[in-house]
């Protein structure tokens, strides 16, 4: 997260960008279904608090269950589980931890329909930005210099004409 803010040649936009939340479409093109390996799908990705999971889907052969981490394991969930169901499930992360889906539909979650985020706090990445800060904004304050630049050429502009004004006086 930190280290990404650095290369930047301006800091303080792409990292204040990354505090958006982000809707992730969940495989992608592929979305949920068979033959997708979604522990491959969540490699390289962080979610935060704030952010979107979408699973899309034909409902006629998926759904989607929030289960606990036990249940997702034994590709078992409980029947008091949060069945999602409309193909199109928009899922907010809500809570920093791990979040469990699978598919309810029979063989589909040992098939490998299955997907685990682990959710982190958004204030982790404010933190140790906010020692980064000062300088980013220091120099930003100073990119204005093409106005005081533009005022400046004016200026002497104006005080040429005053001396060029005194000289024929
Ligand atoms: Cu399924």
């Amino acid at each position: 997260m930190l280290s990404s803010c650095f290369p930047w040649p301006l800091p303080p936009l792409p990292c204040s960008m990354e505090l958006l939340p982000k809707r992730y479409t969940v495989g992608d093109d592929k979305g949920w279904r068979l033959e997708v390996n979604y522990t491959d799908w969540v490699h390289g990705k962080e979610f935060f608090v704030g952010d979107t999971l979408v699973f899309k889907y034909n409902a006629q052969y998926h759904n989607v269950i929030n289960v606990t981490e036990a249940e997702y394991k034994a590709c078992s969930p409980s029947q008091n589980e949060t069945r999602l169901t409309t193909g199109n499930d928009v899922i907010k992360l809500v809570s920093t931890g791990n979040y469990w889906f699978l598919c309810g539909f029979p063989t589909h979650c040992t098939q490998g329909q299955k997907l685990t985020v682990l959710v982190q706090a958004q204030t982790q990445a404010p933190a140790p930005e906010a020692a980064t800060t000062p300088p980013p904004e220091a120099s930003m304050a100073k990119l204005p210099a093409t106005l005081i630049g533009g005022s400046g050429i004016t200026f002497s502009a104006v005080v040429f004409g005053i001396a060029a004004i005194g000289l024929f006086l």
